[in-house]
């Protein structure tokens, strides 16, 4: 198995983030999304172009940083399931939270972020809606962590897989200090060897090009 990935790339983080909890040893390949010429020869290996991608069993190619946890869950059944299996109201709720973290929490802290360091256009719309949003999944994961010890529930699924990732970024386009059961959880999840060694990777590249940028 390979899993193609950026260093950078919240949804990658979340696969290497439910990676290193099922304690798997996979292959890597880094894609340099930055770099035109990377990115194309990428697109020869997934036309999408988008990061995480996994090249699993006999070739079975498995975009989408949620199928690939799901799938990494099937063929690994001995390692702690992080995505839903089956059917019912508890499987549903886990792949509604895992979806509504894609929107309204890594998706909007993206969005904020890549236009204000200029990767996408300016769009004050846009980070008005994707303020309004990030709010209201700040208040919701508050609610929820006030009840329980994880995003969706006693134990460590592939929700917090999402939310931790993007937690990497989310202080850097709007601050959860008034949270303060969201900041509790950050900072558990922060004491976790999966998420440590995510962030410590993000840090590294996302440091390099703040540094740039202010020098
Ligand atoms: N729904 C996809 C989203 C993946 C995604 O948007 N990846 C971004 C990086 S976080 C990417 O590859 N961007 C490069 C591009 O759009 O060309 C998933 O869950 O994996």
């Amino acid at each position: 198995m390979k899993l193609y990935y950026s260093p950078l790339s919240t949804y990658s983080q979340k696969v290497r983030i439910a990676i290193a909890e099922k304690g798997l040893d996979i292959d890597t390949e880094k894609v340099n999304l930055m770099s035109p010429e990377a990115h194309a020869a990428y697109r020869e290996v997934y036309p999408i172009g988008k990061v995480p991608f996994l090249v699993g069993e006999d070739d079975h190619h498995v975009p989408e940083s949620s199928i690939i946890i799901e799938y990494l869950d099937d063929k690994f059944p001995d390692t702690p399931r992080l995505s839903a299996s089956g059917d019912g109201d508890a499987p549903r709720q886990l792949r509604c939270l895992d979806r509504m973290t894609d929107f309204y929490l890594i998706n909007t802290v993206g969005g904020l972020l890549l236009r204000r360091v200029g990767v996408r256009t300016p769009d004050p719309m846009q980070d008005e809606k994707d303020r309004h949003w990030l709010n209201i999944s700040y208040g919701w994961l508050d609610r929820q962590l006030g009840a329980q010890p994880f995003a969706a529930g006693d134990r460590f699924s592939i929700v917090d897989c999402g939310v931790a990732a993007a937690l990497f970024y989310a202080p850097e386009v709007a601050s959860f200090a008034g949270f303060a059961n969201l900041r509790a959880y950050a900072g558990r999840l922060a004491e976790r060897d999966s998420v440590r060694g995510a962030h410590a990777e993000m840090a590294q590249v996302w440091n390099a090009i703040k540094q740039r940028a202010g020098g």
